[in-house]
């Protein structure tokens, strides 16, 4: 296993300087890695903290109180079986769906004093979404004229978008060397915003093949581009693999929390023509709905992409 020993590279874009500026930035990360750091992004350190505080309490619960959250099915509380085809790791989670009805009513299985719960969800789930829909409008601006700024944001603010909230807790684990947290993988949604406490853990694959370690920083949000923004910049933006290793360098859990930008599962994923230009398309056009069973059949660590590539 190659590990490259220093993050210099990874970009962390300002979100407060000038607008052209940031949008050009960000098209030179997800076409370069696909992979960045923002900070000054506008969410209130309170509601990370807060969400995060909440997240805590639950994984602290013993293990009968968390189970009564129904076992992840794909949604619910899975301890080390991640997905439904068996793939394998050292973390407990909560998945969930980002609709407010779903919030409130798997908030009630989640903790006692629910209305907190629910309340901090959906006000962190809402503040994550607005962030990267932001990011989505300046990609938009950053890939050229002819695209209107809303063309990626308008699928996260549907109503029907099938966007996921994740709460990753990785005990410590000194001792276990090299155990792996959640394999190598990269996410099919659109966008990922994930951030984490200051415990180390993620690793994003590098166009040399290295593992990169990426330094925790609770200020800001990584962002990631996933699958589906590959499809629809035709290979421009690059879906970055990434994985987190076991938590076996501290004495505190690790606690990530990921929002999984995904649009309606009706939507046609393809390159607007504004994007290709005068290139040819280089995927076939299919919608969310048969990605994301594609995915789950494929599980982790699969070349699923190529599938849907054009001879
Ligand atoms: C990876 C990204 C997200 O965490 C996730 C994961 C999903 C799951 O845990 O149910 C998957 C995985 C993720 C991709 C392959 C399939 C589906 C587990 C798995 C083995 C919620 C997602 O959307 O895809």
């Amino acid at each position: 296993m190659v590990v490259a020993t220093q993050e210099m590279k990874i970009p962390t874009i300002d979100l407060s300087g000038k607008e052209s500026h940031v949008s050009k930035v960000i098209v030179e990360a997800c076409e370069e890695y696909g992979f960045f750091k923002v900070i000054n992004h506008g969410v209130p350190h309170h509601i990370i903290r807060t969400m995060e505080h909440e997240g805590f309490e639950f994984f602290q619960k013993p293990l009968p109180e968390k189970e009564r959250v129904g076992s992840a099915n794909p949604f619910g509380y899975g301890n080390k079986n991640i997905g439904l085809s068996g793939d394998q790791g050292e973390l407990e989670y909560l998945l969930l769906q980002t609709n407010q009805n779903s919030l409130h009513n798997t908030s009630k299985l989640i903790s006692n004093a629910s209305s907190n719960f629910s309340y901090t969800v959906v006000g962190y789930v809402e503040a994550v979404r607005r962030l990267a829909c932001e990011i989505l409008g300046l990609m938009a601006k950053g890939l050229g004229p002819g695209l209107p700024n809303s063309y990626f944001a308008a699928l996260l603010t549907d109503c029907h978008s099938d966007s996921l909230f994740r709460l990753n807790h990785y005990p410590p684990m000194r001792h276990r060397g090299n155990a792996v947290g959640f394999g190598e993988h990269s996410d099919p949604q659109i966008l990922t915003l994930l951030t984490s406490n200051d415990v180390p853990g993620l690793q994003i694959s590098l166009p040399n093949g290295r593992w990169l370690p990426v330094t925790p920083d609770p200020l800001a949000f990584c962002v990631i581009v996933g699958d589906l923004l590959q499809f629809m910049t035709n290979g421009k933006f690059k879906s970055v693999r990434h994985r987190a290793m076991a938590n076996t360098s501290s004495t505190e859990p690790r606690l990530s929390m990921a929002f999984f930008g995904g649009p309606p599962p009706e939507t046609t994923i393809c390159c607007p023509p504004q994007l290709l230009k005068l290139n040819k398309p280089l995927y076939k056009a299919f919608t969310w709905a048969e990605y994301k069973s594609h995915t789950y059949v494929h599980r982790l660590g699969d070349t699923r992409l190529n599938r849907f590539k054009l001879p």
